[in-house]
């Protein structure tokens, strides 16, 4: 079993996606360990980000992530970094399959409805900025 970690950014939680991407792992059979909505600082968000920094869209990604709050979730499935990357789609959600998350729920690039970990190096690097306290080889 694999972990995972995903985030649903404050443009879907403003419309009201929550349940409705929750919903979606859930009935694909994903197991949700950990579950919160929080606000990101921005320092949390320079953090999470990363990997993007020096990029020109850096600024717009922190501001965006911050703008609102964000529901986090830690999922635990058979192959689940790439199974949950193949559902949410494509980056740019104009562009994203119809049937993705993305594909579905929106139309934005910087505001595309979720982010998940594209490898279990980077769902442990965010686990530790998103969920500090929690100690993954021990609990769950
Ligand atoms: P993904 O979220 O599909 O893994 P990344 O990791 O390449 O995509 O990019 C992180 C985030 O940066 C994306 N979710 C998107 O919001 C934003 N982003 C990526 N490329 C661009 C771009 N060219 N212009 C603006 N924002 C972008």
């Amino acid at each position: 079993m694999e972990r995972t970690l995903i985030v649903i950014k404050p443009d879907a939680v403003s419309r009201g996606l929550i349940g409705e991407v929750i919903s979606r792992f859930e009935r694909r059979g994903f197991r949700i360990l950990e579950l919160r909505m929080m606000r990101l600082t921005r320092e949390q968000a320079e953090d999470f980000y990363s990997p993007h920094k020096g990029k020109r869209f850096f600024g717009d990604l922190v501001d965006f992530i911050t703008s609102g709050p964000v529901v986090a979730a830690v999922l635990e499935g058979r192959n689940a970094v790439e199974a949950v990357r193949t559902m949410i789609g494509s980056t740019d959600s104009a562009v994203a399959a119809p049937g993705s998350i993305r594909g579905d729920y929106g139309l934005g690039l910087t505001d595309n409805v979720i982010h998940a970990s594209d490898s279990p190096e980077s769902f442990r690097r965010e686990m530790f900025v998103l969920f500090p306290s929690v100690d993954m080889e021990n609990s769950f």
